[in-house]
């Protein structure tokens, strides 16, 4: 059977702002305060759907999560009607008002961690909505993410949804931007490169919050009963975690045989690249691609520089087309989708043009503009959570998230009648504004064929 990767963006919701909400996030902090453009933001993040489709790709679309959470608003005291509720929030705690207006449900690699049927004994699916509880606004996704994703992955026979780990300080869990699958080929087995920020020793960062624990990933680890053979735990390096590291997909990147990241991304990183290598499956009957890993030295680009840059960020996509050519074990080039800040940085170009001639799958770049997103510090793979599914498990999706023309131009005209072009953190307090989103939302619901998906349709 063939397996492909197949990308699940999260669409960029009408509130998107920047409110500076996530302390460690040097691209939030810095643009706090900054008036967004909630259309263009999503524009762009539609664009880069679609350019994945255009190479190939199967494409899906995960609706934005309803704000802003009344419901959070009302737990932390505020009471009325909905206008009471904003105009109270707005005077006298505007950060809380910002935090229960977030769009972050756009950044989907932090919606779960998902693991290949291949990699699972049972041979389905595996599903872990993250807790994401080291941040408010972040924290009141999980719910929402929890019952989308059982909407949209709702065969049993093929997926698995487990609960989320338990919302307390030692299981804080950012999903799948902290996980990276290698494999030889998506059809066969691969291996779990699970990344934490504390948990093991005193070692931690000292300025900036550790955002997963070596705890959550063993429990995911359990959840999923994935074999420890095809398991490696590595830890962050606490000091990039305080250089603005605040998941390791802003320092590393990994797609099928190819891992890339800068060298000073983990602890005993020598270690863990070696145990990777000792567990990676040797050539017995299926075909076997080498690991290939392409480690970026400090010289070459500077943490500051992967940071400010997002070269880590990027996607990496087969250039091969699965549907036509099979998930062929010897059909490794693979396309770099970078974000354009990178072409802004001199480091960030000088490492780019080092990855495409040395020796490794590499073979092409290609800029992709997400700045509204960046500017919250999500590049091109914090907007996607990826799943590695044969062609049975894609028809057992929701077929309404699959991105194609018809439902691509839709979407473009649905953000260009709906979203504002302007909104700044003065505007939460607009009492228009959460209806203005529950018309949008109510539409959306009914483009994408997710009937109730929102409370406010019950
Ligand atoms: O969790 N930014 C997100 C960015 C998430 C990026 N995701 C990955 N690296 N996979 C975060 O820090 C900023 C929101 C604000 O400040 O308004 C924010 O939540």
């Amino acid at each position: 059977m063939l397996y492909q990767e197949v990308n699940f963006d999260g669409l960029i919701g009408p509130s998107h702002n920047y409110a500076g909400l996530s302390p460690g996030n040097i691209a939030s902090d810095k643009h706090k305060g900054e008036i967004a453009s909630p259309r263009q933001a999503a524009l762009q993040g539609l664009e880069k759907m679609w350019r994945l489709v255009q190479l190939g790709q199967i494409q899906g679309v995960l609706p934005p999560a309803p704000r802003p959470d009344i419901a959070t608003l009302r737990r932390l005291g505020f009471g009325g009607s909905v206008s009471d509720i904003i105009s109270q929030a707005h005077r006298t705690a505007p950060h809380l008002l910002a935090a229960c207006y977030s769009a972050s449900t756009m950044w989907a690699a932090n919606a779960a961690t998902v693991t290949a049927s291949r990699d699972c004994p049972d041979g389905r699916i595996h599903f872990t909505p993250a807790n994401l509880i080291t941040t408010l606004h972040r924290s009141i996704e999980t719910d929402y993410s929890a019952t989308l994703l059982t909407r949209i992955f709702n065969d049993p026979a093929h997926f698995c949804h487990h609960s989320p780990l338990p919302g307390q300080a030692s299981f804080a869990d950012e999903g799948a931007a902290n996980h990276t699958r290698l494999c030889s080929s998506h059809s066969q087995q691969g291996i779990s490169l699970l990344v934490y920020g504390r948990g093991s020793g005193r070692l931690s960062p000292k300025v900036y919050p550790a955002r997963q624990t070596l705890a959550a990933c063993e429990a995911l680890v359990r959840q999923h009963q994935l074999p420890s053979a095809n398991v490696v735990l590595a830890q962050q390096n606490p000091n990039v975690i305080d250089q603005g590291v605040f998941h390791h997909d802003v320092i590393g990147v990994g797609h099928r045989n190819f891992l890339m990241l800068h060298e000073d991304s983990l602890v005993n990183q020598q270690h863990i690249l070696d145990q990777l290598q000792r567990q990676w499956p040797q050539s017995g009957r299926a075909p076997c691609n080498p690991l290939v890993i392409a480690e970026f030295s400090s010289k070459l680009l500077s943490v500051k520089a992967a940071v400010t840059s997002y070269l880590f960020n990027s996607q990496l996509i087969s250039l091969s087309d699965p549907a036509l050519s099979g998930d062929r074990p010897d059909a490794t080039e693979m396309l770099l989708l970078a974000p354009t800040n990178c072409l802004a940085s001199d480091e960030a170009m000088n490492a780019i043009d080092w990855l495409i001639t040395a020796d490794n799958p590499v073979s092409a770049v290609e800029y992709i503009d997400l700045s509204q997103s960046m500017n919250n510090g999500g590049g091109p793979a914090c907007l996607r959570l990826r799943v590695p599914m044969s062609q049975a498990e894609l028809n057992a999706v929701h077929p309404g998230i699959l991105l194609d023309v018809t439902l691509y131009n839709r979407l473009k005209s649905w953000i260009n009648t709906h979203y504002r072009e302007q909104l700044s953190a003065a505007d939460l307090a607009d009492p228009s504004l959460p209806t203005e989103i529950q018309v949008a939302l109510n539409e959306l619901a009914e483009i994408l064929v997710l009937p109730n998906l929102y409370p406010f349709q019950v």
